[in-house]
């Protein structure tokens, strides 16, 4: 079985907070100040073990990312919907400097985790939500951070600046791919554990249906 994995990932949020910078960062290591609004969806896949400037660990490395780069107009949400069959989990990005992105990503989520669950499985998406812009004014506090991403449902956040991190050399970005990627592969795993597991029992249950209707019809001694 090849280990290389490929997972599906939304990139979502309001509009303006960075999602398309992130995206292209990642994938082509540019980042630029100029905005252009995504129309719709766009997607780009993304090979961490071809990301020259971080090393990822090596399972993370192994995988396929694709990131589908979501517009966060109000008037796509009906039509991005289409677009959350078969993924495997959500970056959720927010703008730290204007603190009014912060519920407008937290909404993100709660759209994502009413309609979708992981293929084959009853888990909600593995997520993160990660603050951008760090390099713009703001008076957050980690706690203050921590506490916006626990009243969102998000088990990790992370914060960062795509468009200083070159220069600063922190990690956040990498941290949040590494951490949304780890949970990401751990549960496919468990998910096809189980899968194997029901198949298992769904084959010794029909044996030993097999057994009992065998032993019945040797009661009624129709078998000798
Ligand atoms: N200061 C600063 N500007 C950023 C950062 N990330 C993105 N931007 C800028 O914010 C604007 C919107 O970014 P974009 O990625 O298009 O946002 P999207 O609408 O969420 O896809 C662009 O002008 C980017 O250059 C950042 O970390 N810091
Ligand atoms: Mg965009």
């Amino acid at each position: 079985m090849s280990s290389e994995k490929i997972f599906k990932v939304l990139v979502v949020g309001p509009p303006y907070c960075g999602k398309t910078s992130i995206v292209n960062f990642l994938s082509f290591n540019l980042f630029s100040e100029e905005y252009k609004t995504t129309l719709g969806v766009d997607f780009v896949e993304f090979r961490p073990r071809d990301c020259l400037a971080h090393k990822f660990p090596d399972d993370v490395a192994a995988s396929r990312i694709q990131l589908w780069d979501v517009g966060g107009q109000e008037v796509y949400r009906g039509i991005v919907r289409y677009y959350y069959e078969g993924a495997h989990c959500c970056f959720v990005v927010c703008d730290i400097s204007h603190p009014n992105s912060f519920q407008k990503a937290i909404q993100w989520k709660r759209d994502i985790d009413e309609g979708r669950t992981f293929p084959g499985s009853s888990s909600l998406l593995p997520s993160i939500l990660f603050f951008n812009k760090t390099d713009l004014p703001h008076d957050l506090t980690d706690d203050d951070l921590a506490k916006i991403a626990r009243d969102g449902n998000f088990t990790h956040w992370f914060k960062g600046s795509v468009k200083t991190m070159k220069e600063t050399g922190e990690t956040g970005l990498y941290d949040a791919v590494t951490t949304l990627i780890r949970e990401t592969i751990s549960l496919s795993i468990k998910t096809e554990k189980e899968a194997e597991e029901a198949e298992k029992s769904d084959g010794e249950d029909s044996f030993v249906d097999f057994i009992k209707s065998h032993d019945k019809d040797k009661e009624k001694g129709c078998c000798k």
